[in-house]
């Protein structure tokens, strides 16, 4: 029902933020590349095998001095992976709590999602990606979130050599979409989403430069290797944008849309972190990604914000001088003034700067310390508590009930799927 939106639009107004005069509008008119690091944990950044940087070029651009980085910001999917990654990125719409929205909601609801709000400011928008299109219902969803281009596994020639695991490899995907790429008119919204760093890590022998990890986990020693081919891959394309000139009218972001090494591995976890075992506090912490805004005019500086994926649209939208106070965005821009700091899960638990809340146990978010909590604090947690339930709660209503299509903000044209085509001409 239409009037479900309501509660919607009102919690959104009860918790709007503003951006920051320092950052609205600084990247104005930019291109825009959102670089997908598939399964990338924080914990790799500056992390060391055999006193050797697993990502030498990612560490670099984390501390770059044109990029800002976040160390609190968390990845907040569920089961539909890196699905609930692209949503949350692309719409500020949760996930939902079982399955995957792209697949059960992408193909009839309406979305006001970034590349069609991007496309009405003069963008044209494109996606990169060695899959097959039908992967996680992209090909219908990214019509309705307004893509003008999706350039599939179709788009790629293919070799043997060029695949492992779930598809193009990803220094491929980087070579073989320049010539795409450099016919996309600027300002331009790409986003180049890699693969080869997925479960179950494998990679051909030629690629191999890098040592497994010897927790003896066999699920998790070969991570490091295909996040150093990742890393490498990375660093070819680092070295296009600079000789195309495209760093310098870019923004680049790049992000880890969730863990590679799950829960279920938390002695090979203990170990990877030095320590004797695990609690319930630490995997938390082990569920942070990177998020990385790189753009020439920027002063880059490690950001101790507390976010999750579900802030990147409104940070993004900021910098670009595009408002999003009538949109309906369940995230904060992490970069403007008082951005609330608490980072919902899907499951109901969250983090902020004081409390991480897992299970039934309430932990000091700076010492890890399980803490008994006097009356104030019960209350505070409690506060959040609500706040979380609701926001998970509305954005599911959003989703659930298609209330997009009735809601239409000022200046804002309704997408329609039918201008949208994908298929290759000589497919
Ligand atoms: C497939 C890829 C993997 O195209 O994006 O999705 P995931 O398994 O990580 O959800
Ligand atoms: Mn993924």
């Amino acid at each position: 029902k239409a009037s479900d939106l309501n509660s919607v639009k009102k919690f959104i107004n009860q918790h709007q933020t503003y951006p920051s005069v320092k950052y609205f509008g600084k990247e104005k008119g930019k291109n825009v590349f959102i670089i997908h690091l598939e399964s990338f944990q924080q914990f790799l950044i500056n992390y060391k095998v055999n006193g050797q940087e697993v990502t030498p070029n990612i560490n670099k651009f984390y501390s770059d001095q044109h990029t800002i980085s976040f160390d609190n910001f968390y990845h907040q999917v569920a089961q539909g992976k890196t699905s609930d990654a692209e949503m949350m990125l692309e719409n500020s719409l949760y996930g939902l709590p079982q399955g995957s929205a792209m697949v059960t909601y992408g193909s009839q609801n309406t979305f006001q999602a970034a590349p069609a709000i991007l496309d009405q400011k003069g963008y044209s928008t494109a996606v990169f990606h060695g899959d097959v299109p039908s992967f996680w219902n992209r090909d219908n969803t990214y019509k309705s979130w307004g893509y003008q281009y999706f350039f599939d596994s179709n788009y790629y020639k293919k070799k043997a050599s060029y695949n492992v695991g779930y598809g193009m490899k990803d220094k491929i995907l980087f070579r073989d979409s320049i010539p795409y790429l450099e016919k996309l008119p600027q300002p331009f919204y790409a986003k180049m989403i890699t693969l080869t760093n997925h479960y179950p890590y494998e990679l051909d022998k030629q690629n191999v430069s890098f040592p497994a990890l010897k927790t003896g986990d066999s699920t998790v020693d070969p991570y490091v290797q295909t996040a150093h081919y990742l890393d490498q891959s990375f660093g070819e394309f680092e070295d296009y944008l600079n000789k195309s000139g495209l760093m310098k009218n870019s923004v680049i972001v790049l992000y880890g849309d969730h863990y590679g090494i799950s829960n279920n591995h938390r002695p090979a976890i203990a170990k990877l972190l030095n320590k004797k075992s695990v609690n319930n506090y630490d995997l938390a912490n082990f569920q942070k990604v990177p998020f990385m805004i790189h753009a020439d005019n920027l002063d880059g500086h490690v950001d101790h914000t507390y976010g999750g994926e579900i802030d990147v649209l409104p940070t993004l939208l900021h910098l670009l001088g595009i408002k999003n106070n009538n949109m309906i965005q369940f995230g904060h821009d992490l970069l403007g003034n008082n951005p609330n700091q608490i980072v919902p899960f899907r499951d109901g638990d969250f983090v902020t700067p004081q409390y991480t809340k897992i299970g039934g146990t309430v932990y000091d978010s700076k010492t890890g310390q399980d803490l008994k909590l006097n009356k104030e604090q019960q209350q505070q947690v409690d506060d959040i508590q609500n706040y979380v339930t609701s926001d998970l709660s509305l954005s599911d209503r959003v989703i659930y009930g298609d209330l997009l299509r009735f809601y239409h903000p000022k200046g804002f044209k309704p997408v329609n799927r039918k201008d949208y085509n994908y298929k290759p001409k000589n497919a």
